[in-house]
């Protein structure tokens, strides 16, 4: 009979830079939804993936910092859910380790994303961390042997190699230790694009800051990126199907969805025949409405950083409390001697 776990979901986000609308839409705003389904939730900065690529030391904090803010500000209830930063948990690196081993270095090498950061660079000078982090990934989601991991669209890759990386371990050692975690990958905005180019991802790291719309935006940055918005001379189209090779008219549509939390149809049939002219405002007025208290909140959390150190310190603690006998009965399978 195969082995069955408590349900448990773990997730995480880079503080490698300010967090944008993609990681709300497509990760923070259904973490929350998860800890309201009342599910046990486990979130974590996971900063250890952030320096793969160069970080300024002192950046790295602040931007760390301010994205436990974000959780907080957004939803996340430190109590209900778990909250802490993954370098303060050693278990994610030592898992990490056993899983390099298990893992194939060709595996890695057919990641997209590491393609995707590595284009037009060369590989062979990237950081071994870029290489090996589908494998401290899976770590981080099977130290506590979590069963769900909600991800946007762009994380789908990552998660199958978690899968994969599970599989073997339990192959290779006999055992059923590890779950075989799902992918949580729901609602409109699974993937939101740039905003000056609809066929790319928005993301933090875009050297071009109206190419997304972060989350610490005041009102009318958010109102000027949208208004500035790629789109196409078409009006919207009425069907969902009209939107098919349009992909900035279809991000923009997307992200309103998301906003809102109607379906892609019901926006296109309220908006079907309008002008970008028309829509774009009232995009900007829903993203103003949605993500202003959100930021108000952060504000008012980082003139606190001593108590959100306290928060992700109380979290880490926690965390830990779940991940050391897993730790402890993964180094007892693999053949390694405990201390007793
Ligand atoms: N554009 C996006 N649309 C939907 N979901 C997104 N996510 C990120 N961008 C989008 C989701 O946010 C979670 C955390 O992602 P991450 O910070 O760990 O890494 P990432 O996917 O590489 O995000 P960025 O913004 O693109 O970071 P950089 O620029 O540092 O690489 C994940 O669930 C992700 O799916």
């Amino acid at each position: 009979m195969a082995a069955s776990f408590k349900p448990r979901i773990f997730s995480g986000i880079q503080p490698s830079g300010g967090l944008t609308l993609g990681n709300y839409l497509g990760a923070l705003k259904r973490f929350v939804e998860k800890q309201e389904e009342g599910i046990e939730t486990i979130y974590c900065l996971v900063d250890m993936h952030a320096i793969t690529v160069w970080q300024d030391p002192e950046k790295l904090r602040q931007q760390t910092r301010e994205a436990a803010a974000a959780f907080i500000a957004a939803g996340i209830d430190p109590k209900r859910s778990i909250l802490f930063n993954q370098s303060q948990v050693s278990g994610h690196a030592e898992l990490a380790w056993i899983f390099n081993c298990v893992a194939r270095i060709g595996w890695m090498y057919r990641m997209t994303q590491f393609k995707d950061k590595t284009s037009g660079k060369n590989a062979e000078n990237s950081s071994l961390g870029l290489l090996a982090y589908p494998s401290l990934m899976a770590a981080d989601i099977l130290l506590y042997h979590a069963t769900m991991v909600p991800v946007g669209e762009d994380q789908k890759q990552h998660l199958e190699l978690t899968r994969d990386i599970a599989a073997k371990f339990n192959h290779d050692y006999g055992t059923e230790f590890f779950p075989i975690t799902e992918p949580v990958i729901e609602g409109a905005a699974t993937r939101v694009m740039s905003l000056t180019d609809g066929t790319k991802k928005m993301s933090k790291s875009d050297p071009s800051d109206n190419s997304r719309i972060n989350l610490t935006d005041d009102a009318d940055t958010i109102a000027k990126k949208i208004r500035r918005a790629k789109t196409d001379p078409l009006p919207l189209p009425e069907t969902v199907e009209g939107l098919k090779d349009r992909p900035d008219a279809r991000n923009l549509v997307n992200i309103y969805a998301g906003l809102s939390g109607q379906p892609v149809a019901g926006v296109v049939a309220e908006f079907a025949g309008a002008q970008f002219g028309t829509f774009k405002p009232k995009l900007a007025e829903l993203a103003v409405a949605k993500l202003a208290p959100i930021t108000t909140e952060m504000n008012r959390l980082m003139k606190d950083p001593a108590e959100i150190d306290r928060i992700l310190g109380d979290g880490a603690d926690r965390a830990d409390v779940i991940a050391a006998p897993i730790l402890a009965r993964t180094k007892e399978i693999v053949g390694m001697i405990g201390r007793g």
